[in-house]
């Protein structure tokens, strides 16, 4: 239904910088089904580019555009917006949120009397999750301001512009966040209850990537504690009600408990810092606010509140101390996790240990595996660990198996001085001082990573803040071609040793008796030797999951009417992802598929391969080196592409094979593989030049005599 009676609604939003958000934002608001608004949009000394990206936006005759030259921060902003409008309801969004399509209709019918009614808020990572929420049944309750405005925003409250213009509230333009203190501090001292319906009305993004474009709120605990603290001192040295008052001491209460650890992180200096400011600011609480608080927040406060530094210091240290074992007791990961930082960390450090892992444990494979083997076969004076979910897999040497997060998973990884690993280590493994990290990585992008990526698809929403953290840590990271290497600094911001050197794992494929290899590999995989193979090899797909780290996967390829036109001749290969965790049927094509998802190391199986059939995985940039066939099966391009990742190179043209996208293309390309050949031959040289010419046989060489020899 759209109504263009009722009062008119004005939408004030400050914009800095956020052209990615923006047209979400925009878009939710035009098409409200309440469309008596004007949206007031205050450009707050955004860049040129973002500027104009803004100005783009602008067709709706509804929109006030109004440009702050420079930067004046959020209450300065909405001041502005309340100035210019028109309206005679008042609704604040900000620029990174997004209204569903009944918001402002279900506000304003549901207003009444009230100066101002509260939605329902929820946070949302990305604009494919919004749920549809119009059939949910409204309720109106009316509950006491201090609560609802616990959180201290003033965002998804539809509020009567006479209310704000006969209080004369405002916002305070002294600091850059919190400025909603002081409309909410002003809402206190003048109402004691509004009302809240069930419905979802606003939709509060929470950024992924916090490290290069962190909203206000995900700005360093450091600024927001200094921010906090002088907004609360300085709201505090007004006469204010009691309300107004509790309201304050709750809210920096609630602030200190949340973030205590991470403030102080047990760090002496640290504590000696900011027990100073929250000594100035506690003194003007009334420490009434700890009724019923626990006993340990109660000492802390009122020590703080006294000025005992080192009994502070004293409650503090056990506090955090009592928070950990807490932690630690609670199940048997946790415990090891405890006894690790505990006990583990303290033992001296093992200079020639070397804790090796490839693709989370789940094989004995890729680049750590050729590093490996090749310290083995030169009788280096080294012990070696290695990470391995099954702790009875037989592999050369004599190194020591340990299953992954298991007891002895800590204690080596603790004492090791050397990590080698293909992948992301764990976020709470901790590196110490003299520890030396190599990182192996897993193939040449040709999907969109990390920092390069906008929207994240995948099960873990927090992927690019993680993946900083842990990258961090990274000494050395190997790349296998120029074009790696540049992506790998830009996605990864990655600014340490890039060993450029090309990948242990392909040496193989330079081997000189890697026939006899390929052959014995058939036979001991009971492959028939006359028989040719196609190797199928895709990737995984970002949004097709159960869980992190557990993603489903459909075989397109029709085995059956390959087997009936290519059984005499080919058998196929078929390896899904390691983190595919569907097993695929081949049931009925025996002597024909073989599925050979859990085989320890793909560079092996290139060896045995005829062909190759991939999509988007990184399989075909090494395969590559042997110079033979690739198709690609490319059944959903445009969504992968388009959508779900954005690609480095342009596939459709640079690809070393033909794209297709159905069975019978497939098979008609087996069928005339030699003129395919011949068709990409150009293509494949300048691919190889590009993308394999780093590689000699010699890489794990390099590697091995750099990072461990120290040449
Ligand atoms: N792999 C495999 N079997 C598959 C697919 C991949 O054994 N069916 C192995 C290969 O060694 C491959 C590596 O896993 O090079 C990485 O697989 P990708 O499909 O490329 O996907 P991803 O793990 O997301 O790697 O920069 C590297 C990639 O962009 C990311």
């Amino acid at each position: 239904m759209s109504t263009k009676k009722g009062q008119k609604v004005s939408i004030i939003i400050p914009y800095y910088n956020t052209s990615e958000f923006i047209k979400d934002c925009i878009d939710s608001i035009l098409k409200q089904t309440y469309s008596n608004l004007e949206l007031i949009i205050i450009n707050d000394g955004s860049t040129k580019k973002e500027s104009e990206y803004v100005e783009s936006l602008i067709q709706d005759d509804r929109i006030v555009y109004i440009k702050n030259e420079v930067n004046k921060g959020v209450g300065y902003s909405r001041t502005i917006g309340m100035k210019y409008s028109s309206g005679q309801l008042v609704y604040f969004v900000d620029s990174d949120d997004i209204l569903t399509n009944r918001t402002l209709e279900i506000l304003v019918n549901n207003i009444g009397d009230f100066p101002a009614i509260f939605g329902e808020t929820r946070k949302l990572w990305k604009p494919s999750d919004l749920e549809e929420v119009n059939e949910r049944k409204e309720i109106v309750q009316v509950i006491s301001s201090a609560e609802l405005f616990k959180s201290g925003t003033i965002l998804n409250i539809l509020i009567k512009k006479k209310f704000l213009d006969e209080q004369n509230i405002q916002f305070s333009q002294d600091t850059k966040g919190f400025s909603d203190i002081s409309v909410v501090v002003q809402f206190l001292e003048h109402v004691e209850e509004l009302p809240i319906i069930s419905f979802i009305t606003y939709y509060m993004r929470v950024r992924n990537d916090p490290i290069t474009n962190p909203s206000l709120a995900q700005r360093g605990v450091d600024e927001i504690t200094h921010e906090i603290i002088d907004v609360y001192l300085y709201q505090k040295q007004k006469p204010r009600s009691n309300i107004v008052d509790g309201f304050l001491d709750r809210f920096l209460l609630d602030f200190y408990r949340n973030n205590v650890t991470n403030i102080f992180k047990g760090n002496n200096e640290r504590i000696d810092k900011f027990y100073s400011l929250f000594h100035v600011a506690i003194s003007q609480m009334n420490l009434d606010v700890l009724d019923g608080q626990p006993l340990h927040i109660k000492r802390e406060l009122i020590n703080l509140k006294k000025g005992n530094q080192n009994k502070f210091k004293r409650v503090l240290k056990f506090h955090v101390e009592a928070l950990e074992f807490k932690n630690g007791i609670t199940g048997l990961t946790r415990l090891k996790g405890y006894i690790y930082k505990k006990v583990f960390l303290k033992l001296p450090m093992k200079e020639n240990y070397i804790v090796f892992e490839s693709f989370l444990g789940k094989n004995y494979s890729d680049s750590p595996r050729n590093i490996y083997e090749y310290i083995i076969e030169n009788k280096l004076d080294f012990k070696c660990i290695w990470v391995l979910n099954d702790k009875n897999k037989n592999i050369p040497g004599k190194a020591k198996v340990v299953k992954r997060f298991s007891m002895a998973y800590y204690y080596y990884f603790a004492i090791s001085k050397y990590w080698v690993n293909n992948m992301r280590q764990p976020l709470h493994l901790v590196k110490r001082e003299g520890n030396v990290f190599l990182e192996t990585w897993h193939g040449t992008p040709l999907k969109k990573l990390v920092f390069d990526m906008n929207e994240v698809y995948s099960a873990n929403p927090r992927y690019k803040r993680d993946f900083y953290l842990q990258s961090r840590a990274w000494d050395y990271l190997l790349s296998p071609n120029q074009y790696s290497s540049e992506i790998f600094r830009s996605a990864f911001k990655f600014e340490k040793e890039m060993l450029e050197y090309g990948y242990p794992r392909n040496d193989i494929l330079y081997s000189s008796n890697r026939e006899e290899k390929a052959k014995s590999l058939k036979a001991s995989l009971g492959i028939p030797n006359n028989k040719k193979v196609i190797l199928y090899a895709p990737t995984w797909r970002d949004d097709d999951y159960y869980e992190p780290g557990k993603y489903k996967f459909d075989l397109k390829l029709d085995l059956k009417s390959m087997q009936e036109k290519f059984g005499n001749e080919y058998v196929v290969a078929l390896r899904t992802h390691y983190f595919i965790a569907d097993s695929l049927n081949i049931e009925g094509l025996d002597g024909f598929a073989y599925n050979l998802s859990r085989y320890d190391d793909i560079s092996e199986l290139y060896l045995i391969s005829d062909i190759l059939i991939t999509d988007y995985s990184s399989v075909f940039f090494d395969y590559a080196n042997l110079k033979r066939p690739i198709l690609f099966y490319t059944y959903d391009l445009e969504k992968y592409r388009d959508q779900l990742r954005g690609f480095y190179i342009d596939f459709e043209a640079d690809a070393p094979g033909p794209l297709l996208r159905t069975n019978s293309e497939i098979i008609e390309a087996i069928e005339n593989i030699k003129q395919i050949e011949e068709e990409y031959a150009q293509t494949y040289e300048e691919f190889f030049e590009k993308f394999c010419s780093w590689h000699d046989g010699k890489s794990t060489e390099r590697v091995v005599k750099r990072v461990f020899l120290n040449k």
